[in-house]
């Protein structure tokens, strides 16, 4: 029959943070007519991956058979997810035999978390290797600079194009036995090898940094710095239902605030019962998605376990609290939803942009201070910088958690630059914008 055209083969890695971004290019690439595959590792970490990838086309996935890490090499308490990312990493030999067995390859996309060997695999075998980078560009000038920073310098001052205080960075980075800086230093070292970065952002939001990353004043020598964000969710999801989102449909146009801390930040039961006074001393109405275990695969606690007996009734009709997966792109977009108390990941704040959606920054750990800083810089919310963070003993006390919540919903300078960059980011997607001129500049350079 007819010979397979080429495809592009997708590299994601562990955890929805990272998925998520890879099936949302995968079908900004497939309507773009440009054929792609997905690698997948199972098991997956958690529950919330292995449902995303069995609701895509099975066509779409080639099995990637990684090879097991070492226990005895990595602290017990290591996060499941880093360690995957690690195996990830370390697989990469193995991809080479698994090209030449399926059909023809034009190019790789890697996820920047476990990019490295992937470059250099890459590179050996004369495939063009581009990587997607799934946080803000403020963490890309981060990676690119890090591999030559020392302690001693202190804080990251770009000149004139970004400061990056140490307090910022992720914490492992002050580490200097951490796997994960290990990683962080190889991945950002090799970025050079790659043929382009696909970066997860628009221009309006960081418009210093992405001009800077291209014009070599953060790193000489790095490729192409191509935004493609916000990327769009894959498929509409106007279908999705449930109690919560009906309750959302009887809510005022916006008037309710969203609180999630994504896909693998768990929060501790002194500080979930501290943040549900604060929702409720706040008066506003809220949608919370409540996380108490790292992996869905072990959450299993009761509601009121968590925040108290009672707590579901006496905010009855204001709150509503899951313990759940919602589908937070549908929830962010509906009209009733003026607010986002979040934990900066990366993706919910290309979804906030998107959506119009004003942010009260509370990160809790890895990039997500350098996200928050660029929340703050851009006006996209405000950022209450002493707030606990990883490995900071004590909590934030609901009538701090109150207040702040009560400040962003009356922000009207907040207002107005959230409804400007939502502009801009409905621009970037729309035809004739960075996201498509960015995909056909990726294009030229691998088909043919
Ligand atoms: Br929780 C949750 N529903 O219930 P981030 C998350 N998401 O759709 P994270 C849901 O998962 P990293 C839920 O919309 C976003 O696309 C959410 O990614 C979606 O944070 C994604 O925001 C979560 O980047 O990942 O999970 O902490 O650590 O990689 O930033």
């Amino acid at each position: 029959g007819e010979p397979c055209p080429p495809r592009v083969l997708l590299i994601p890695s562990a955890g929805m943070g990272h998925l998520v971004p890879f099936v949302r290019l995968a079908a900004a690439l497939s309507a773009r007519r440009i054929a792609v595959s997905l690698l997948a590792a199972h098991p997956t970490i958690s529950e919330a991956e292995s449902r995303l990838i069995s609701s895509l086309p099975p066509s779409l996935i080639i099995e990637f058979p990684i090879a097991p890490l070492d226990p005895s090499l990595f602290p017990p308490s290591s996060d499941p997810f880093l360690l995957r990312m690690e195996a990830l990493r370390r697989s990469a030999h193995l991809l080479p035999p698994l090209i030449s067995a399926s059909a023809p390859v034009s190019s790789l996309i890697v996820d920047i978390s476990i990019a490295s060997n992937f470059l250099q695999v890459a590179a050996a075998v004369n495939i063009p290797c581009f990587v997607l980078f799934t946080s803000s560009a403020a963490m890309l000038a981060l990676c690119s600079v890090f591999p030559s920073y020392s302690p001693s310098s202190g804080d990251i001052d770009i000149t004139g194009v970004i400061k990056i205080p140490s307090f910022t960075f992720p914490l492992p980075l002050h580490d200097p036995n951490h796997f994960f800086k290990t990683q962080f230093v190889a991945n950002g070292k090799a970025l050079t090898l790659a043929s382009g970065i696909l970066v997860n952002t628009f221009s309006a939001l960081e418009p210093k940094v992405l001009a800077a990353l291209n014009s070599g004043e953060v790193l000489p020598g790095l490729p192409p710095v191509i935004p493609v964000g916000p990327l769009p969710p894959a498929r509409k999801q106007t279908s999705w239902t449930s109690p919560e989102m009906r309750w959302l449909d009887e809510q005022p146009e916006r008037s309710v605030i969203y609180v999630s801390f994504g896909s693998r930040t768990a929060m501790s039961k002194e500080q979930i019962r501290e943040l549900g006074a604060g929702l409720e001393m706040s008066g506003c109405r809220f949608f919370w998605v409540m996380k108490s275990k790292m992996v869905d695969r072990e959450e299993k606690g009761e509601i009121e376990e968590l925040v108290g007996e009672g707590y579901v009734k006496r905010v009855e009709g204001r709150g509503v609290v899951v313990m759940d997966w919602v589908e937070q792109e549908v929830v962010l977009a509906h009209q009733a939803v003026i607010g986002f108390l979040s934990h900066c990941g990366w993706n919910s704040m290309m979804e906030a942009s998107a959506a119009g959606v004003r942010v009260l920054a509370w990160p809790r750990g890895g990039d997500q201070r350098v996200n928050a800083a660029v929340v703050a810089a851009s006006g996209l919310g405000i950022w209450p910088e002493e707030w606990v963070w990883e490995g900071e003993e004590g909590v934030v006390v609901a009538e701090e958690i109150a207040k702040k919540v009560t400040e962003l919903m009356v922000d009207n300078g907040v207002a107005e630059r959230v409804a400007k960059l939502a502009e801009e980011a409905a621009t970037a997607v729309a035809e004739g914008g960075s996201l498509g001129n960015g995909l056909a500049l990726f294009g030229r350079k691998v088909i043919v």
